[in-house]
């Protein structure tokens, strides 16, 4: 006698080509990009095994995600788990909320973080940078030709915007230091898997929680600074009190350890190409584009996700509504269907905007002009006062799983 065989139901997923890999690993995190090729050449959508989750790498398909906010939808989680369905490890914030609820957090921040605003703020920004340079540089005249050897990542990226954002925001300076970085990197280890990584760094920031929410409070935000603005906001009534609680702590969660990131990047690039600060040095103006290079080339934040909240097709697979899509920005910024074939290549001459460095669509970097004249004002001075700027060890890469920086940089900075 034989039995009927059973029917076997195949995960829809099965169509899709595997990746066993895990890009979450620290033998990928250390050099993420030859995984991330491989991924990219294998299909437009792959299946992410060690996670279950469908993952983007390729320009086009992150873009066609990011555009479309109400198929691919944040408010399930801007990470690997569904918090409709899991239990978030904090109130969701604007990161992870969709329209209607994001539209006036959206229209709040962005009215804080404005054009005008930002300007405003640069004076301020510019005397913050002066001070640092001439502190770690020595303000003495005549000092041409001195070498001076720091650390680019504790002596001046994280530094600075600890020192210039935190006082735009309006934070009290004690405490800055030993909690805001931290923090920062416990969020973003949310937007990435649980795993020992993730683990150390939930068990590093978990201390600064308290610190952090403090200081969201109205009552301990500086008169006229960037928080107190997001409270003015609120007593206008275009946010709730929770509101206003909400986005402060935004700005404390997201404004630190990116740009710290994107500022030890740039000097990681720019000290291994002596050709690039030469030619900085000549044209200052040539800043901005440098920095943007260095931005699609390793992105600050390289990865996190959306859910799918009605069944969609993505390069000819089609995805049903609940899925995890994975976005990693930081290969479809080096995808050379997008960047050609020396997409892996620093370029002073390529035409970077348009990376995805700082995301795209309704959840686009709302602090990026700020996050961009911080890095500018900063990097724009060594120009002005670095003949030479060189390594001096190779440096300790920061592992973590969303976000891509340096720990140490050791540098010899020679004065003009
Ligand atoms: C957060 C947060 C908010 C905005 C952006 C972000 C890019 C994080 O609340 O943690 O990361």
């Amino acid at each position: 006698m034989t039995t009927a065989p059973e029917p076997v139901h195949e995960p829809w997923w099965s169509t899709l080509p595997v990746v066993p890999e895990d890009p979450y690993a620290d033998e990928h995190l250390a050099d993420p990009y030859p995984l991330f090729r491989r991924m990219q050449d294998l299909a437009p959508v792959v299946w992410l095994a060690a996670h279950g989750v469908a993952a983007l790498t390729r320009d086009a398909e992150c873009r066609q995600v990011l555009r479309d906010h109400e198929t691919f939808i944040s408010g399930a989680g801007v990470g690997p788990k569904d918090l409709r369905v899991e239990a978030a490890w904090r109130q969701q914030g604007i990161l992870e909320l969709d329209p209607p609820a994001h539209t006036s957090l959206r229209t709040a921040m962005s009215a804080v973080l404005s054009p005008r605003g930002v300007r405003s703020l640069r004076s301020q920004l510019v005397r913050t940078a002066e001070e640092l340079v001439d502190d770690v540089l020595g303000a003495a005249p005549g000092a041409g030709g001195r070498t001076v050897r720091l650390d680019g990542v504790t002596d001046l990226a994280e530094p600075y915007p600890l020192r210039a954002f935190g006082d735009a925001v309006g934070i009290p300076r004690d405490g800055r230091h030993e909690h805001l970085l931290p923090h920062g990197a416990m969020n973003f280890s949310a937007f990435g898997p649980d795993n020992a990584r993730s683990a150390q760094f939930f068990a590093a920031g978990a201390d600064s929680r308290e610190w952090v929410m403090r200081n969201c409070a109205r009552e301990n935000l500086a008169p006229g600074g960037l928080g107190w603005q997001v409270w003015e906001l609120a007593d206008r009534g275009d946010i709730t009190p929770t509101e206003a609680t909400l986005l402060v702590r935004a700005m404390l969660s997201a404004g630190l350890d990116t740009t710290v990131i994107a500022i030890g990047n740039a000097l990681a690039a720019l000290s291994r190409r002596p050709d690039a600060w030469a030619r900085l040095r000549a044209d200052p103006s040539l800043v901005k584009f440098a920095l943007d290079e260095v931005l699609r080339l390793e992105s600050p934040f390289q990865s996190f996700y959306r859910t799918v909240a009605r069944e969609a097709d993505i390069g000819g697979t089609t995805l049903p509504a609940d899925t995890k899509v994975a976005l990693f920005v930081g290969a479809a910024n080096r995808d050379p269907r997008r960047w050609g074939p020396d997409a892996d290549a620093f370029d002073l001459d390529r035409s970077s905007a348009g990376h995805l460095a700082f995301g795209m669509g309704i959840h686009q970097c709302v602090g990026q002009l700020i996050s961009r004249l911080e890095a500018e004002t900063l990097l724009g001075l060594l120009v002005a006062r670095v003949e030479r700027l060189e390594p001096l060890a190779p440096g300790q890469p920061f592992l973590h799983t969303t976000l891509r920086g340096w720990s140490s940089l050791p540098l010899a900075l020679t004065l003009a």
